[in-house]
């Protein structure tokens, strides 16, 4: 019995690297301990065969909530997070840069997106309770540097 546990252990481990990405995501988001700019978290993300967040339900936007708290990247009183969404190629129409389509479903803070000082470009969820921010979307400087999520794109790849 304990050699059939053994082989199974090493099948999954084997399994676990040849399937890298899974490895790395062991569910649908990735989030690296890392800042980056919005465009080097596009490529991060990208070169991990994933994307960077796209939230287009209520429902994607409760989950990526809940990948970022159970990470190590969690600060209870600030979280700033780089998601996909930009209107770099046409300014004030915002579209999720992976897939080409308006944003839906939003949730902006109120008064923004504000395109502040004519810079931000890029969209965050931010967490500040001091300001009473709770998760909400703000856009910001695509140069800035800050954490973000990467997520499987669809269809969403299970753990053995
Ligand atoms: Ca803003």
């Amino acid at each position: 019995m304990k050699t059939l546990a053994l082989a199974v252990f090493i099948l999954a481990t084997v399994h676990c690297f040849a399937q890298d990405l899974q490895c790395l995501s062991p569910s649908r988001f990735y989030i690296p301990a890392y800042k980056a700019n919005w465009f080097k978290a596009t490529e991060h993300c990208n070169s991990l065969g994933m994307r960077l967040a796209v939230i287009t339900t209520a429902e994607d936007n409760f989950h990526i909530i809940e990948a970022i708290k159970s990470s190590s990247i969690y600060n209870e009183t600030r979280t700033q997070v780089w998601i996909a969404g930009s209107d770099l190629a046409q300014k004030g129409e915002f579209i999720w840069q992976p897939t080409g389509t308006w944003f839906s479903y939003t949730r902006w803070m109120p008064g923004q997106p504000d395109n502040a000082g004519g810079i931000e470009h890029c969209t965050e969820i931010r967490h500040i309770p001091a300001l009473d921010v709770h998760w909400l979307w703000n856009d910001l400087y695509c140069a800035d540097l800050h954490n973000f999520v990467c997520e499987n794109a669809a269809p969403r790849r299970v753990v053995p």
